[in-house]
């Protein structure tokens, strides 16, 4: 086994990874900006190495300075958490060439994956449903009106390196066509200098549901369920669930086997979550990520694995340790994230943390690496706790989550706990028949009706 590693992150998923290869007898390496000196994950890392100033341009997203670390302290391998440099296949690359181990895919899969033409078109290939649109990209205006013919509208018209709802432009009837058409390729163009795009029919109602894989790079590969993750606002979760609530177990089974199936065939390594929109028991692929997701944990609970270890497993070139038909659910989990922003506009809310105790007890985890008198810096993400209850079934679940949410004291600073109580009140969340527009519909309404 590697005998140490790096972690090419920061916060809760930094001290994720730490945990992980701390039972697994792996030393860990911390990097940290200078903002982060104080930072939980520099204490709980047995070394740490300062890789630069605050902004993540300079630190946690500098590839010289990250392989610099590794070389110093002799790490064997990066975890890249999620965020930052995880799904950067030039990174990837350049860790291959200095001669260490990724943990996660390789370049290629990345790569293929983060142009979502080219996810979209291997996934096809593989046996994945997809939503029906262009074949490949659409490069002029009079092909998309011919495509938009027929397969009817409303059309949404993508980026292929879009992402965080970047990029997707709206076309409910053919007036609205050309302007969407040329939106989707301008924002491409300047945020992310690729202005191909494609086109796809407009599902009105789905959730978004997403299925865990996990290969061993060789072949093997299994599913891991699915989640739920609908409730969203301006495309960041705020509340995760698996199993999804309205799905049994055989549809499970159908679009498991069908994403196993597919990451088989490529000798996909790690971890990987396939995103669909799901709509009348219908999947319909959108996207492949290609890392560790923020709310694996719900997975974690539920089937009663540890996915860090299993990726730092493959990644040394083991096997997984479970097989598909080992892989049993037990019960029902439910993740909320807990944000430093002021309600309700959600602006990011850093400062100092006077006061914090977590919550605890059967059934809970909570994953964050705040501390009493820890100061949030303003510079990155502003997730600062997961709260992870897992419990017997779906409608236990929820009571444990107020209860774990009653527990929680964060003072200092404003965060998107309050939000829990109403929300956790209503129907919709109660019989679990949220889609993707429910959050934002009922947001709005308690502004208003506020
Ligand atoms: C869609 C869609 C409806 N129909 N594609 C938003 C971000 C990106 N990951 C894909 N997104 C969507 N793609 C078709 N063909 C609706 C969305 C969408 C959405 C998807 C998942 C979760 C929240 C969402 C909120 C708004 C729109």
């Amino acid at each position: 086994m590697f005998e140490k590693i790096l972690i090419a992150n920061r916060g809760e998923i930094a001290l994720r990874v730490i945990r992980a290869a701390r039972e697994m007898g792996i030393k860990t390496v911390a990097v940290h900006s200078t903002a982060d000196s104080d930072a939980m994950h520099v204490r709980m890392a047995d070394e740490a190495i300062c890789i630069g100033p605050p902004p993540s341009n300079s630190s946690y997203l500098s590839i010289p300075a990250i392989i610099s670390a590794c070389e110093i302290t002799g790490a064997q391998a990066i975890h890249p958490g999620y965020g930052f440099l995880s799904e950067n296949p030039k990174f990837v690359q350049i860790v291959e060439d200095h001669g260490l181990k990724f943990i996660g895919p390789t370049a290629e899969h990345i790569r293929t994956m983060g142009d979502k033409i080219s996810a979209k078109k291997t996934m096809q290939a593989l046996g994945v449903p997809c939503v029906t649109g262009s074949e490949g990209g659409v490069d002029t205006l009079k092909e998309a009106y011919e495509i938009a013919e027929s397969i009817g509208y409303p059309i949404i018209i993508k980026a292929t390196a879009g992402g965080g709802g970047k990029g997707m432009k709206l076309a409910l009837k053919r007036e609205d066509l050309e302007e969407a058409y040329k939106m989707a390729k301008s924002e491409g163009r300047s945020s992310f200098g690729n202005e191909a795009v494609y086109m796809e029919k407009y599902l009105l109602a789905p959730k978004h549901i997403e299925i865990q894989v996990f290969g061993d790079g060789k072949g093997r590969a299994v599913h891991l369920g699915e989640r739920d993750c609908s409730l969203q606002r301006r495309h960041q979760k705020i509340l995760e669930e698996a199993p999804g609530p309205e799905i049994n177990e055989e549809t499970r089974q159908r679009i498991g086997k069908l994403c196993a199936n597919a990451i088989s065939k490529i000798n996909y390594a790690g971890a990987g979550t396939i995103e669909f929109l799901y709509e009348n028991d219908e999947f319909y692929f959108i996207e492949m990520n290609t890392r560790l997701q923020v709310e694996h944990p719900v997975t974690e609970a539920i089937y009663n694995v540890d996915l860090v270890k299993e990726q730092i497993r493959v990644a040394f070139g083991l096997p997984m340790s479970f097989i598909q038909e080992e892989l049993k659910i037990n019960g029902h989990s439910i993740e909320v994230r807990i944000n430093a922003e002021r309600l309700p506009n959600f602006n990011p809310c850093p400062g100092k943390i006077t006061q914090f105790h977590a919550p605890g007890g059967l059934g809970v985890r909570m994953d964050s690496a705040i501390y009493d008198g820890y100061s949030i810096p303003p510079y990155y993400d502003s997730l600062i706790a997961k709260i992870i209850v897992h419990a017997e079934n779906r409608s236990s679940a929820i009571n444990r989550l107020k209860r774990a949410l009653s527990e929680l004291i964060v003072d200092g600073v404003d965060t998107t706990a309050p939000l829990f109580d109403p929300l956790l009140l209503e129907k919709e969340i109660i019989d679990g028949s949220y889609n993707i527009h429910w959050l934002e519909n009922w947001l709005q309404a308690s502004v208003e009706n506020a």
